[in-house]
Parts: structure tokens; C-alpha cells; sequence
């Protein structure tokens, strides 16, 4: 049996899996249908019929088919897979999904962008959401995180102002899916908490490559306890395999319009291909008492926990092997919350997270269309749910007998509570003592430290990146006071940064502010991720009369396995010296070299003038895209004509030289040419 087939999630989902092909047409009824092109008419060009159900009832649907898009994270894509724990971590926690090697856990997992609408582009900048649910023996735990580590806002009070300043403008909907724009900067002058987080979402984390090499974390400070009632402060982080990338930030505009699904149909492909996903689970951990150790409050979401001070325990695997049958079913239905939880973890009095137990319920309330929405498949835990709710909007269980109440004697006082040492979840006896007020603790009053320690870290390339994406947004905001407001902010994170954004807005560059903040955290920078040639896309761009070369250099790259597409300047097939055929993925009309990693130029220009016009064109675009490049053969002609020789991420006739380069990705020493 195949790990699919054991996972409980898959068995529970296939009772509700139905496949129309092959059957006969009927009506919701039941009712088979001799005809569905037609409605019911008095005479062939009569008036329809008011008796015509079948007419009604397919309209009627269709009038009903849709539901509100999520209030945020709207744009998402999602698959399904499996979590496997490396060793127990009972010492931290009773969670059972932690508690034994090898445990395997089904998970459904969706990632999101935040501002767009559902049929907005993959490729804003933006944060991407990163949630997962276990669906553990114990009930669903669900982990509903970000590809950044800390959030805007400390409270969660602020959230619907924060969404409102960052959503289209209201009165006239504009932009879409963009956060260059005056509302949203003037919230973030007139709320300065925001600094950290902007450094992140103005960096290259927030136009990652693919779902499957951006990094997620929980954000708050979670509670873990043990069997002993022992507790400790837990931060939790999804480590991708494949490192951490990003495309550049011309890349994501072109991406947007050659494919809007970039990032679904990247993750989609992948698990198509076998290529599946994976994702290490890492855990920083606190103990209580060393709770005020830290030049940062554990409460405070706009603070990392820097992992060279509070190293990231790597503790399981996650790999999303199943792509979803249908969108709506499962990716629009699904219903996350953070407080789906398990005995063993708990929450922390994050005052975000306090707000985010609320809003999760109520959202799905509006959404779903009522309190039943965990009776919907994808929602379902695998384990068996008993309680005294009943009825509601589309209510599916039939709970047989007279008693719905707690306590009974009728049927026994059943459902029954159970005590903590059989399963039953209690809640961490945290002592609290305080008065009533509306404030901020001190300790959340500094902004701008993380913010510096997050530019410091970055490399130089990383650098430049921050300061054109500033140029970028507040150059598009209208009022000029608050790009000035906005500068003045930064001022208080680099003097460097400030001045850059500064000489490209044209604006004073505003008085140097004392920063004696020097510390970094190398494990911030993508300049000291993993790099791999795997599952990478190589754009072969070839014509008829191409060099046999060719099909070695293709048997190289699908053992390194990368991915080689072929373009050329027809679609069907195109053939060697010797007449041999190979398929045409894409055209010069179809494709773009945006779609690629690298590119890889096989033959010389062909006799057809698109090829001599298109070829030079996807070399050049690739190398502004500091991406590898390469040639075989007569193909090396192409890369001479442009001046592209003897230089790093160029190469030619050399297999295993061009699967090094693409792992290396990009090369930045191409700057300023
Ligand atoms: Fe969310 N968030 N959020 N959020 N969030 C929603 O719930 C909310 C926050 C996150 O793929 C909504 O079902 C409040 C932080 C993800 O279905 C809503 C606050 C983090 C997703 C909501 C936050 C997140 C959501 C909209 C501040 C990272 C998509 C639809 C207090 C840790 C889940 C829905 C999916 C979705 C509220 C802040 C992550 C309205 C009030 C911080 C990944 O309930």
C-alpha cells in the first residue's frame, strides 16, 4: 500500500471523490435528462416554460456559485501531503503528532498572497501566507503562518486598518494587488511598528521564485507543554529543502503578464513531475524562565528570535506529494484557524495572536455560510468529533437520539469531557494579575533595532534590492509628504538606505540619526542559502537541423533533475541533422525567457527570420536576469554575436559546468553592465 493510499485524510476524502465521466446526465434529483441544450418552450420559437426544472435548476445553481473571497489571502493555491517527525519531542510537548520517530500526519497545505483579490497576479510583492493543517489523531492542529517572520502590527485591534491602507483605495479600487500606493505608506509613517516588517516585505522575500523555496513561520510565540505540565515558549519555522529563492524584481512584473499562475502552476507541475515539495519543520525554543533574557519582549510579533542567539532545532519533514481534485472543494473551503489546536501547545498573550483566535471563526462564518463548515471534507479532522451542536445551514450529520445537552441523565451525561491524562485539552494554567487598560506594554516600544539588525544582515546585492523597491513604491505614492515621512522613518535604520531611496526620489537626504546598532544575523540573507540545480527550468531553444549533442546534454540536466522545455520557432516536433524528432514545448509566440531559469541556445539562427529575431532576444533578457546562460554547438555563435564570452554563468559545450551554473542561479557580478 502506497503512502497515499494509508493516509486516513486521502481514505476520508475519497467517499466524497466523484467522477462524472462516463455517466449519464441527471438532475440534482436523480432524475436522468434527455436534453441539456434546450430549455422547455410552447412551440420551437415560443416563450420558455415556467415549468421547466431542469432550466431552473441548472440556472439557479450557476446564480448561486459563488461565495465571498477570503478578506485577506484570497489568491491561493494548495496540495495535500504528509509530515513525518524525525524523534520524539515529548520532552517539550504532549502533542502525539510529535511524540513518536517516524510519525506520519496528513497535512493540507495553502499558500497565499495577502492583498490581491482570488484573480489577482502570483507575482506581487507581497507577503506570502504559508498555512498547514495536521490532521492529527487528536483533531486538526492547524499552523497558520507567513513566508516572513514577524507581522505589521503588534495588536490585533489595528489589522482592519492596516488591510483597508493596504487593499485598492476605496473610492476608486486602485491598485490591485500592490502596496506602491499613498494609503498604504501613510499608514506605515503614522505606525511605526511597521518598520521591521516593511524591511521584509521590501526585500526579495517577498517575490520568492516558487511556494516551494520560500521559508514559513508561525510568527507568534506558541506555548509547548509537556506530559509534566512543563512549558516552554516555541517559535516554529518550515525550512524548504530547496533553499530559499526569489526572482528579481523586473522578473516578477513580466511574470504577472506572460503568467499570472506562475506560482500555482510552478507548485502544481511539481508534484506532477514526482518533484514533490519538501519542507524541514525547525522549532526555536525558550524556556519559561529565561523568559526576559532577551533585549526583546517574546510577546512582541514584530521581533525575531535572531537563530545564532536561539538556534532552530530541525525536528520533521513535510512533503506535499497530491495535488487537490478540485479547487473549490478544497482550496476555497478549506478553513484554517489558529486556534485549531492539539493538547501540548498553546498560545502565549501575543496580543496579534489573541485577536487572530477571534477573527478566524467569524470570517468563516460569512464565508462558509454558517456554523457547519468543519463538516465540510476538507475540514473534517480524522478522528471522531461528538458534541451537543446541532443543526444550521447545510447541516450534514444526523445525530440520532433525544438528548443535545450537557448535563443529562438520558443518555449517561455522554458526550462525556475527558480528563487531561485521557487526552482532554486544558489549557496552560498561565498566572496573569493586571488592570484593565488599552496600552502598549514598553517593552514593544522599539522599532527600529530588528529593522537595522535585518539590513545589516543583508548582502550588498540584497541591499540594492531594499533600496530600488523603495524607489519603486514611494514613487508611485502621490503626496511627496509621504515619501518625506517615510524617509525620515528609515532615517532611523540606515543612513545608507535613506540617502540611496533619497537621491532616487529626488529628495533631501534627511539628517544623519546616531545608530549604534551594528549586530547581523547571517541567517537572514539568501546569500547563504542552499543552492541546487533540482527542479530548475531550462528554456533549450532550438531549431530544425539541431546537433545530436543536444540529447546528451538533455540526459545530463534530467539527471541532475532539472527540468529542460524545449522552444523553438514552431510547434509539433523538430528534428536533428540525422532526422531524429524531439517535441516542441513552447514558441518564441508562446513563451518568454522569464519563464525560465536559464537558457540554453542549441542550435545556430535557423533560416527563419522569427528565430533570428527571437533567439538573441531570450539570451539577452536572461543575462539582464543575471541567469545562467548556455550554448552548444553552432548555438555558441548566437552568445558571440551579443559579446557574451568567457564569462562567469556563460558557458558552452559543457553538461556538467552549466548544472553547476544553474544551481548557482544568478550571477551578480553582471551589475552595472
Ligand atoms: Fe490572518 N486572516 N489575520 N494572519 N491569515 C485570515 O482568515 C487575521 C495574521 C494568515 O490559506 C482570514 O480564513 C487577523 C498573521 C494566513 O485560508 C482572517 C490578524 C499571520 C491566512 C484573518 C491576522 C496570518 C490568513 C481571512 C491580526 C501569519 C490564509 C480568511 C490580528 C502568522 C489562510 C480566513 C488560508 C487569513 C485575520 C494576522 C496568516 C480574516 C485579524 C500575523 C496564512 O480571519
Amino acid at each position: 500500500m502506497s503512502n497515499q493510499e494509508q493516509n486516513k485524510k486521502n481514505q476520508q476524502l475519497d467517499q466524497f471523490r466523484v467522477n462524472d465521466k462516463d455517466k449519464s446526465l441527471t438532475t440534482n434529483q436523480g432524475l436522468k435528462m434527455n436534453e441539456d441544450e434546450f430549455s422547455l418552450k410552447a412551440g420551437e420559437r415560443g416563450p420558455s416554460l415556467l415549468e421547466d426544472f431542469h432550466l431552473r435548476e441548472k440556472i439557479t445553481h450557476f446564480d448561486h456559485e459563488r461565495i465571498p473571497e477570503r478578506v485577506v489571502h484570497a489568491r491561493g493555491f494548495a496540495a495535500h501531503g504528509e509530515f513525518e517527525v524525525y524523534e520524539s519531542l515529548a520532552p517539550y510537548t504532549k502533542a502525539n503528532f510529535l511524540g513518536e520517530a517516524g510519525k506520519k500526519t496528513p497535512v493540507f497545505v495553502r499558500f497565499s498572497t495577502v492583498a490581491g483579490s482570488r484573480g489577482s497576479g502570483d507575482m506581487a510583492r507581497d507577503v506570502r501566507g504559508f498555512a498547514t493543517k495536521f490532521y492529527t489523531d487528536e483533531g486538526n492542529y492547524d499552523l497558520v503562518g507567513n513566508n516572513i517572520p514577524v507581522f505589521f502590527i503588534q495588536d490585533g485591534i489595528k489589522f482592519p486598518d492596516l488591510i483597508h491602507a493596504v487593499k485598492p483605495e476605496p473610492h476608486n479600487e486602485i491598485p490591485q494587488a500592490q502596496s506602491a500606493h499613498d494609503t498604504f505608506w501613510d499608514f506605515v509613517a503614522n505606525n511605526q511598528e511597521t518598520a521591521h516588517m516593511i524591511m521584509w516585505h521590501l526585500s526579495d522575500r517577498a517575490i520568492p521564485r516558487s511556494f516551494r523555496m520560500m521559508e514559513g513561520f508561525g510568527v507568534h510565540t506558541f506555548r509547548f507543554v509537556n506530559e509534566e505540565g512543563q512549558a516552554f515558549f516555541v517559535k516554529f519555522h518550515w525550512k524548504p529543502v530547496l533553499g530559499v529563492h526569489s526572482v528579481i524584481w523586473d522578473e516578477a512584473l513580466k511574470l504577472n503578464g506572460n503568467d499570472p499562475d506562475f506560482q500555482r502552476r510552478d507548485l502544481y507541475d511539481a508534484i506532477e513531475n514526482g518533484q514533490y515539495p519538501e519542507y524541514e519543520l525547525g522549532l526555536q525554543i525558550i524556556k519559561e524562565e529565561d523568559e526576559f533574557n532577551f533585549d526583546f519582549d517574546v510577546l512582541d510579533p514584530t521581533k525575531i528570535w535572531p537563530e545564532e542567539d536561539v538556534p532552530v532545532k530541525i525536528v520533521g519533514k513535510m512533503t506535499l506529494n497530491q495535488n487537490i481534485d478540485n479547487y473549490f472543494a478544497e482550496t476555497e473551503q478549506v478553513a484554517f484557524h489558529p486556534g485549531h489546536v492539539v493538547p501540548g501547545i498553546d498560545f502565549t498573550n501575543d496580543p496579534l495572536l489573541q485577536a487572530r483566535l477571534f477573527s478566524y471563526t467569524d470570517t468563516q462564518l460569512i464565508r462558509l455560510g454558517g456554523p457547519n463548515f468543519h463538516e465540510i471534507p476538507i475540514n473534517r479532522p480524522v478522528c471522531p468529533f461528538h458534541n451537543n451542536q446541532r443543526d444550521g445551514y447545510g447541516r450534514q450529520t444526523i445525530n440520532s437520539g433525544q438528548v443535545s445537552y450537557h448535563k443529562n441523565s438520558l443518555a449517561d451525561n455522554t458526550p462525556t469531557p475527558v480528563s487531561e491524562e485521557n487526552g482532554g485539552y486544558k489549557h496552560y494554567q498561565e498566572k496573569v494579575e493586571g488592570k484593565k487598560v488599552r496600552a502598549r506594554s514598553i517593552s514593544f516600544e522599539d522599532h527600529f533595532t530588528q529593522a537595522a539588525l535585518f539590513w545589516n544582515s543583508m548582502s550588498d546585492v540584497e541591499k540594492n534590492h531594499i533600496i530600488d523597491a523603495f524607489s519603486f513604491e514611494l514613487g508611485k505614492c502621490k503626496e511627496v509628504a509621504i515619501r518625506e515621512q517615510v524617509l525620515d522613518m528609515f532615517s532611523n535604520v540606515s543612513h545608507d538606505l535613506v540617502t540611496g531611496i533619497a537621491e532616487n526620489l529626488g529628495l533631501a537626504i534627511p539628517k544623519k540619526k546616531e545608530i549604534d546598532y551594528t549586530k547581523s544575523s547571517p541567517a537572514l540573507s539568501q546569500a547563504n542559502t542552499k543552492k541546487k540545480a533540482d527542479t530548475r527550468k531550462v528554456g533549450i531553444i532550438v531549431a530544425d537541423g539541431f546537433d545530436e549533442e543536444l540529447f546528451s546534454h538533455i540526459k545530463a540536466l534530467n539527471e541532475a533533475n532539472i527540468n529542460p522545455e524545449i522552444i523553438s520557432d514552431h510547434q509539433g516536433s523538430i528534428s536533428s541533422k540525422e532526422g531524429n524528432k524531439i517535441p516542441v514545448h513552447h514558441t518564441f509566440k508562446t513563451a518568454d525567457s522569464v519563464l525560465f531559469d536559464s537558457i540554453l541556445i542549441a542550435s545556430k539562427e535557423g533560416t527563419k527570420p522569427l528565430f533570428t529575431k527571437e533567439a538573441p532576444n531570450f539570451v539577452k533578457e536572461a543575462y539582464m536576469h543575471y541567469k545562467p546562460i548556455s550554448a552548444l554547438q553552432d548555438g555558441a555563435s548566437v552568445l558571440h554575436d551579443l559579446g557574451l564570452t568567457d564569462e562567469k554563468g556563460v558557458v558552452t559545450n559543457n553538461a556538467s559546468q552549466f548544472v553547476e551554473a544553474v544551481a548557482e542561479a544568478r550571477f551578480w557580478n553582471r551589475d552595472g553592465k
